[in-house]
């Protein structure tokens, strides 16, 4: 080997593992991202480390109706003790005390923006326009009935139930 083709031998050797090193970093830099965003949608709003367990799914609905104007709505619920019919009106959510749980809230109202909070357990979602929906995961962490509500309409309001 002559003493130029070994210089072009090393050079593309450099540039090959200059790659390498560009590649590594930017994976670790998306596992990073991942890892955090998967670690942040595992950790309730009510706590500060991540929780691996199944929660308790809460499906909500906002919707309006002449009849009954602004409402909060059952959409379903997971089965049993939390199993309300669908399309019931300001449904009250029962969940055992230490439980983790999730609530999925869905606008189908398409003539107004709604929220939906339970201050007891830091639970505040957005506000969602029409067919815009978010799912909040907290710890029932005490015992009692704690108001839930739309900010933006006083008259959309239920009650959940820690026992
Ligand atoms: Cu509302």
């Amino acid at each position: 080997m002559n003493k130029r083709t070994k210089q072009k031998d090393v050079r593309s050797k450099m540039i090959f593992s200059k790659g390498m090193i560009i590649m590594i970093a930017a994976a670790v830099v998306i596992v990073s991202i991942i890892v955090y965003f998967g670690m942040r949608s595992l950790t309730p709003v009510n706590g500060n480390s991540p929780v691996f367990a199944a929660p308790t799914n809460t499906f909500i609905k906002a919707t309006y109706s002449p009849q009954s104007g602004y409402t909060f709505t059952s959409q379903s619920t997971s089965s049993g003790r939390n199993s309300l019919p669908v399309g019931y009106n300001s449904p009250t959510i029962t969940l055992k005390q230490g439980e983790l749980a999730s609530i999925h809230m869905i606008n189908e109202d398409t003539t107004s923006k709604h929220n939906l909070n339970i201050d007891a357990f830091n639970v505040h979602t957005k506000d969602l326009g029409y067919f815009q929906s978010q799912s909040i995961l907290f710890v029932a962490n005490k015992a009692g009935s704690f108001p839930y509500y739309c900010t933006i309409h006083p008259e959309m309001k239920g009650v959940v139930i820690v026992q």
